[in-house]
């Protein structure tokens, strides 16, 4: 099946030698017997980078001459993982390079897994972003990524004595995967005044003038789709100074420091990524960052645009352009400011344009992870842009105004500007007003943005603005990448590898759920995945975990709404039930491996104690002779992409349990049942879709509704709250120092017992409890297990990020995709 799909590979594995023997010695000046893992994994992307390059040259082309819309997907995270892997199966030549890294005498995984991650984002919105990039790609759709080259991805995450220690995470020091373009470079503007004048024609102009510069570099890097030549572009900016080096006259009058320090400020802008997911904190420098970025991709996408000397009411035909969440939604104002201030066009005309260009993706409704940015910020470091805003609102205040004469409060409710002290913008108002459509990204999530945060905007606007995508994710990395043994099962099932471009084939397996042979191989695959897992928690952790232990995992950003605290204080009610079990009782559970996985924001200190807590039960339980294999807890360290392909694959259950109403989707839910794990859940974002598809009785879900949210906190706050007597329990083993010192996990006990239980851990103690007995049970009668993992990835493929990417280019982007030509 796969030889139709080497096309744009290599034509054999002499092929594949050559070019890499010939990279080794020439462009790393390396003799082959000098050749590390190291080189070899640098000749091999570097042999497949000329694939690449070729194939992306002749895409750009296409793309220009064919002169089509094209779509801007506009992203502050890129969540990328690595690149070899992915480039290898997507250009067909995996097999190829297996066998010619075996002649030069390696394996093939012990190259891959040189590769650094790229790890440009803090979690779901940045991979989300990845995932779109290879369906795009693979769709054929014409279209450009345009995100910040950090210096410093997420951080590296170690554990020491049982806390997270954050150490940076430098990740350039070969990177064969990026192209400098050290020619394409855009001057950005900050600080200065503004200054109105009427020029000699008598037409008022307004300049923007003095302030700083700094220059924005391009890196480009490219996109294989999977089984096509098309290969897309992801355009990350760097800053650098805009005065050169450095200033030499100061320097030779020995003011060394200050010589430098210009270049250092101006690199800084993207020198790091902000390591909050779902939260925002106003910090100047990322105000920066956003216009750094937005304002270097506007002039590309304008200056390519200009070349096609169309008229500029045409822009919206050949130009869509998606807003990764409010981070670049100064964009809307900066194509506003491009048009009237140095095109000439009319606020009107330009306006009309603007909102015709933009889509606004929302994936929150986390309070405290929406942007506002304060008002005299922003008044000094881009104070047109502040003018132009408020324009922008006047203008959208006037028009509700006319629409609610009479209802005088919508005005405040609605305004772009907040009336608080300092003022502030509020962004996702800024992207409502400035977009054609605004989407949520999954069912719940997109009726909930309708009828709670931005309810005003959809009687100003109407019901149709808003609208649903549901997140996908991309089977090439997250089944076929991942998981290669469960792929090549499947395409044996299902008539060849088709699944991975058509992930509705996947269908073809509901034949198999009771075919004993079938089932026989696939709980063998898992067992090889889950005796991988354990391997990789012994050679980390120390700790010996039993492969044919239940492995329930739970990896993703540590955060209280997503709440790891329940799941910690589960296993500690667990611990507490097998130390009362008589040896009898003992026999009859099923043994568990309780994994936990994810990094906590630096300055997010009960996230950080929630890892403490697990870590800290961790050596307890898993020093307890009389517990032995019956439950282990283990926390990995620096959770990852690469990670996430090897512990996603091991999973038996997983654990998606935020409070109702708080997880926009999360996309991970859907990784882990395309892998053959089952999922305990809450009915929270996709994991309500999943169970629509999947079927109720293929998912373990429990707790309150979302519905129910509301009136339960308004409950906690008018004092009834009754604690669950089980969690009671678990509060009072803490307490009692079982695992180490009960002041250093006071927050968290207190964040329930005494300050209202925001996240509704209590609430939903029982019912979770209770659910994973269910789980125990079904788990003891394997042959129906399977059946159910079977079933369930037979039934998943609406989650393909394909059909994602299908449904923006529809309904919101309105796009063709530009088929190649032939295939080579
Ligand atoms: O849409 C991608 C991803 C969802 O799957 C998660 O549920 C959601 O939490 C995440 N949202 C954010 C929002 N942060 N900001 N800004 O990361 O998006």
């Amino acid at each position: 099946a796969w030889k139709k799909f080497q096309a744009h590979g290599f034509r054999d594995k002499d092929e594949f030698e050559r070019d890499t023997v010939r990279h080794v010695e020439t462009t790393l000046a390396r003799s082959m017997f000098n050749c590390d893992e190291t080189a070899a994994y640098a000749a091999t992307s570097l042999a497949f980078r000329d694939r690449l390059i070729t194939q992306w040259n002749r895409t750009q082309q296409r793309q220009t001459f064919s002169d089509t819309k094209r779509i801007y997907y506009l992203s502050l995270e890129f969540l990328m993982g690595r690149a070899l892997d992915n480039a290898m199966l997507n250009v067909g030549a995996k097999a190829i390079a297996k066998d010619g890294l075996a002649d030069l005498g390696f394996r093939i995984e012990d190259i891959i897994a040189q590769e650094h991650d790229a790890a440009l984002g803090n979690g779901g919105l940045g991979r989300l972003a990845a995932c779109f990039l290879d369906s795009m790609a693979s769709l054929n759709f014409p279209a450009w990524g345009y995100g910040l080259r950090y210096r410093y991805g997420i951080f590296k995450q170690e554990i020491v004595d049982g806390y997270q220690v954050e150490v940076p995470d430098y990740w350039l020091d070969f990177n064969p995967w990026e192209f400098p373009r050290h020619d394409i470079v855009v001057d950005i503007q900050f600080y200065g005044n503004v200054r109105k004048y009427q020029n000699d024609q008598g037409k008022n102009v307004v300049t923007w003038e003095g302030g700083e510069i700094v220059k924005a570099v391009a890196y480009d890097v490219p996109i294989p789709g999977f089984d096509t030549p098309s290969t897309n572009n992801l355009r990350l900016w760097s800053s650098k100074a805009a005065s050169g080096e450095f200033d030499f006259q100061k320097f030779n009058s020995g003011d060394y420091e200050s010589s430098v320090a210009d270049q250092q400020r101006a690199e800084t802008i993207s020198a790091v990524l902000y390591p909050n997911d779902n939260l925002e904190r106003g910090k100047e420098l990322r105000l920066k960052q956003q216009y750094f970025w937005v304002a270097a991709s506007l002039y590309d996408i304008v200056r390519r645009f200009k070349k096609s000397k169309r008229a500029w009411s045409e822009f919206p035909e050949q130009v869509a352009i998606q807003l990764n969440d409010t981070h670049p939604t100064l964009a809307i104002v900066e194509l506003q400011r491009i048009l009237i201030d140095l095109e000439g066009l009319e606020w009107d005309e330009a306006w009309k344009i603007v909102t015709k260009t933009f889509g606004y993706t929302n994936h929150t409704v986390l309070p405290e992870a929406l942007e506002k940015w304060s008002v005299p910020l922003f008044q000094n470091l881009l104070p047109r842009h502040l003018q132009i805003i408020y324009e922008i609102n006047l203008f959208f205040l006037q028009l509700v105004e006319k629409k609610f004469p009479k209802e005088r409060e919508i005005l405040g409710r609605v305004s772009i500007i907040e009336e608080s002290q300092p003022k502030m913008v509020r962004m996702a108002y800024l992207a409502i007003v400035g977009s054609h459509k605004v989407n949520g990204v999954a069912e719940l999530h997109s009726d909930l943005i309708k009828t709670t945060i931005f309810k005003d905007f959809v009687r100003i606007f109407g019901p149709d603005k808003f609208t649903n995508v549901t997140n996908g994710i991309t089977p090439r990395r997250w089944l076929h990448q991942a998981n290669p043994r469960l792929s090549e099962l499947i395409a044996s099932k299902t008539g060849g590898i088709g699944f991975l471009k058509d992930l509705t084939l996947l269908n073809e397996l509901e034949n198999f759920a009771d075919d004993k042979e079938f089932k026989k191989e696939w709980a063998e695959i898992k067992y090889a995945n889950k005796v991988r897992l354990a391997k990789h928690i012994k050679t980390t952790t120390g700790v010996t975990v039993n492969p044919a232990a239940l492995f329930d995992i739970q990896v993703k950003r540590i955060h209280e709404y997503k709440r790891q605290q329940m799941n910690i204080f589960g296993v500690i009610h667990r611990y507490l039930t097998i130390k009362n079990m008589s040896a009898e009782e003992r026999k009859k559970l099923a043994p568990r491996v309780s994994i936990f996985g994810g990094k906590a924001a630096p300055g997010y200190w009960m996230a950080k104690t929630i890892i403490h807590l697990v870590n800290s039960v961790g050596s307890v339980v898993n020093n307890d002779k009389d517990v032995g294999d019956l439950l282990k807890v283990i926390f990995l360290e620096d959770y990852n992409v690469s990670k996430a392909e090897m512990i996603i694959p091991a999973s038996d259950i997983s654990e998606h349990i935020s409070t109702a109403g708080t997880e926009a989707s999360g996309t991970s839910n859907m990784k882990f049942v395309l892998n053959g794990g089952l999922i305990i859940g809450t009915c929270d974002g996709a994991n309500i879709e999943i169970t629509r598809e999947i079927g109720e009785s293929n998912i373990f879900l429990f707790g309150n509704l979302a519905e129910d949210v509301e009136d339960l906190r308004h409950a906690h706050n008018y004092g009834d709250h009754s604690m669950d007597p089980d969690l009671v329990k678990v509060f009072e083993a803490i307490k009692s120092n079982m695992f180490g010192d009960a002041g250093s996990f006071g927050a968290l006990v207190g964040a329930i017992e005494d300050h209202g239980d925001y996240y509704l851990v209590s609430d939903d103690f029982h019912s979770y409890i209770q659910t994973q007995e269910l789980v125990d049970e079904a788990y003891k009668n394997q042959d129906e297990w399977i059946s159910k993992c079977i079933q369930s990835v037979a039934r998943m493929g609406f989650f393909s990020s394909d059909r994602c990417i299908n449904e923006y280019a529809e309904s919101i982007w309105n796009i063709e995709p530009l088929q190649p030509e032939s295939k080579n």
